[in-house]
C-alpha cells in the first residue's frame, strides 16, 4: 500500500513538472513570438512615416504660395505617387486652405481634438468617410503640411503574424486596433508592453500570451504531453519492479508480522520412560501466501540481525498465550512451555516484563516457562545481563542453554550459574548410534550438566535406541520426531488430549 503510494505520487509529480517545463517552454516560445511580431512591425509601419515626409519635402515650399491649380496638381502628384498616400494639405491653423482631395475650398477641421504632434490617429470623420486615419503634422514657416495615411495601410503592418490579433500601433495617446478602431488610451487600458520606432513617434503594443491556456499546451504541446505521460508511467513502473526487487528480508518480515503470517508450531517434550508429554517448544512458521512456507532457518537469522526478533518474539508470546487459555483446565498441572530468545531480547530491558505479563495471563493453571537461550549467537555475560537473569529466575522463570556445544563458549556461561536447563543439541544425539564408542561424546556432555547440577532436555531425537539409551542415563525430558515433530495447536490439543 505505502509503496503503491510512493510510486503514485512519484509519477504525477514527473508527469506534473513536465506539463510544468512544456507550458513554460510554449509561453515563452509564444512570448518570443510576439515580440519579435511587434519589432517587425515597427519595421513595416517606420517605411510609412517615411513616405509622408519625402512628401513633405517636395511640398513644403508651397505653404508660403496661394492654393492655384499648379499647387493643387504638386499636392495630387505626391498623393497619387505614393502608395501609402491618402492626401496631402496645406494649414493654416486649423483651417485646411489647399488639399489634393478637397481642391482650393477652405474647410475647417471637423476634429475635436485636432493635435500638432508629428504624428497623431484619428477616427473617420464625414470628410474622411469615417476611416480612421494617421496624419503626419510639419510646421512650417507659414502653418503645417498635413499628410494623412489611411488605415488600411497601417492595419497591414500590424499583421506581419496573420494569426497574431494582439498588436497595436500607439501614437501620442490613442491608439489603433487591427480592427481598425481608435481609442484614447485610459489608465485602465488592458497593459501592453510596447516597442518604441527610434525613427518617428510611435509604438507598436502587445501582450504577453497568458501563462496557461489548454489550447496552446493541447495544440502546439500534445505530442510532447503524450510523451511524458509514457516517460512518467515508465519510471513509476520500473520503481515499482525496483522497489519490489530490492525490499529486504527484513522489511518482508516486518510485513508478514503486520499480516499474521508467522505462527507458533508446537514440539512436545516428552517424558522418555513414561511416554507422557511434558509440554512442548514454540517454534515459529511462516506460511508466505506466494512463496509458501519459508524455515525459520532463513527469517530467525534476518529478525536477529534486523531488530524484529523481540517483536517477533512477543508476538509468539501473545499467540500461545491466546491459542492455550481456553483449554487451561484440560491440560496438566506445570505444564513446560519452551520458547525461543534472541540475545538482544535479554538485553533490551524488556524481557522480564513479557515474561511477567505471560505468566500472569496463566495464573488460574502456573505453568513451567522455560526460555531456551542459544549458545550459537554471542550473548555478553555483562551485570546488566546477570541482574536480568536473577530477575528471570525470581519470577519462576527457568532458562535453558540451547543448542549446547554448538557454538559460544557455553561452558563459561554455565560457569556464572546463570542457566538451569542444557539442551544437548541434535548434533550430539544423532551420533548415538549401535556402535560401541558412538555415545562418547553425548556421555560428556551429559556428565558436564550433572557437575554442574544441570536438568536436561535432549533434542533431535530420531530413532528409539537414542530415547532409550537416553532414558537409561536418566535424561527426563527428550525431544525429536522420533516422538513427535512440530504441529499446529490443534494437532497438539489432539494427541495431549488423548493420551494420559
Ligand atoms: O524448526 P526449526 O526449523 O523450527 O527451527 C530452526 C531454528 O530456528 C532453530 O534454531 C530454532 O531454535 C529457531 N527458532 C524457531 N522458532 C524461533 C523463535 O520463535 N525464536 C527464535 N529466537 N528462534 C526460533
Ligand atoms: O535450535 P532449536 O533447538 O530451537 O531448534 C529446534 C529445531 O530442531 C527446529 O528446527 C526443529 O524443527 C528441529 N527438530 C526437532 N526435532 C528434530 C529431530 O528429531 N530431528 C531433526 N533433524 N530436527 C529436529
Ligand atoms: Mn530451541
Amino acid at each position: 500500500m505505502h509503496q503503491l503510494i510512493t510510486n503514485t505520487l512519484c509519477t504525477l509529480t514527473l508527469f506534473s513538472a513536465g506539463t510544468l517545463v512544456i507550458t513554460w517552454q510554449l509561453w515563452h516560445s509564444a512570448s518570443t513570438a510576439m515580440q519579435t511580431a511587434a519589432h517587425q512591425s515597427v519595421k513595416r509601419t517606420d517605411a510609412i512615416p517615411d513616405e509622408a515626409r519625402d512628401a513633405t519635402n517636395s511640398t513644403m515650399t508651397l505653404t508660403q504660395g496661394s492654393c492655384t491649380q499648379d499647387t493643387q496638381y504638386s499636392l495630387s502628384h505626391e498623393a497619387a505617387l505614393k502608395p501609402y498616400i491618402r492626401t496631402v494639405a496645406l494649414l493654416k491653423g486649423e483651417v485646411l486652405w489647399c488639399s489634393s482631395f478637397t481642391g482650393n475650398y477652405p474647410q475647417a477641421i471637423h476634429q475635436k481634438d485636432f493635435s500638432t504632434a508629428r504624428l497623431t490617429l484619428y477616427p473617420g470623420d464625414r470628410i474622411a468617410a469615417d476611416i480612421p486615419f494617421l496624419v503626419y503634422l510639419t510646421p512650417a514657416s507659414v502653418g503645417y503640411v498635413a499628410v494623412s495615411i489611411s488605415d488600411v495601410h497601417l492595419r497591414d503592418a500590424l499583421m506581419p503574424v496573420p494569426e497574431n490579433p494582439l498588436l497595436t500601433l500607439v501614437a501620442g495617446n490613442r491608439m489603433l486596433t487591427r480592427q481598425g478602431n481608435v481609442m484614447t488610451l485610459k489608465s485602465s487600458s488592458p497593459r501592453q508592453l510596447l516597442v518604441t520606432s527610434s525613427h518617428y513617434p510611435f509604438s507598436i503594443g502587445y501582450s504577453l500570451p497568458s501563462g496557461f491556456s489548454p489550447d496552446r499546451l493541447f495544440s502546439q504541446g500534445g505530442m510532447l504531453l503524450i510523451m511524458t505521460a509514457i516517460l512518467s508511467l515508465t519510471v513509476g513502473w520500473l520503481l515499482r519492479r525496483y522497489l519490489a526487487k530490492y525490499t529486504t528480508p527484513a522489511e518482508n518480515l516486518r510485513k508478514a508480522l503486520e499480516r499474521r503470517e508467522i505462527e507458533p508450531y508446537y514440539q512436545p517434550v516428552v517424558n522418555g520412560s513414561t511416554g507422557s508429554i511434558e509440554g512442548f517448544e514454540v517454534l515459529a512458521r511462516w506460511k508466505h501466501p506466494q512463496a509458501g512456507f519459508i524455515p525459520p532457518d532463513v527469517f530467525i537469522p534476518a529478525a536477529e540481525k534486523s531488530g524484529l526478533i523481540i517483536p517477533l518474539t512477543r508476538y509468539l508470546m501473545h499467540q500461545v498465550q491466546a491459542e492455550l487459555i481456553p483449554f487451561l483446565g484440560q491440560l496438566p498441572d506445570g505444564l513446560h512451555i519452551g520458547i525461543n530468545i534472541g540475545a538482544e531480547h535479554v538485553t533490551s530491558g524488556l524481557l522480564v516484563g513479557d515474561c511477567r505479563v505471560f505468566l500472569d495471563a496463566f495464573s488460574r493453571k502456573p505453568v513451567k516457562l522455560v526460555l531456551e537461550i542459544t549458545e550459537r549467537e554471542p550473548l555478553d555475560m555483562t551485570a546488566e545481563t546477570l541482574r536480568c537473569l536473577t530477575e528471570l529466575h525470581k519470577c519462576g522463570v527457568l532458562l535453558a542453554l540451547d543448542d549446547f556445544g554448538t557454538g559460544y563458549s557455553g561452558l563459561s556461561y554455565l560457569n556464572e550459574s546463570a542457566f538451569d536447563i542444557i539442551k544437548i543439541d541434535k548434533s550430539f544425539v544423532s551420533r548415538i548410534t549401535p556402535e560401541p564408542d558412538s555415545t562418547r561424546l553425548v556421555d560428556c556432555v551429559i556428565d558436564i550438566a550433572r557437575k554442574m547440577s544441570l536438568s536436561i532436555v535432549a533434542e533431535g531425537v530420531e530413532t528409539q535406541q537414542q530415547a532409550r539409551y537416553l532414558t537409561r542415563c536418566d535424561i527426563p525430558l527428550l525431544q525429536g520426531y522420533y516422538f513427535f515433530r512440530p504441529m499446529p495447536l490443534s494437532e497438539l490439543l489432539n494427541v495431549m488430549l488423548s493420551k494420559p
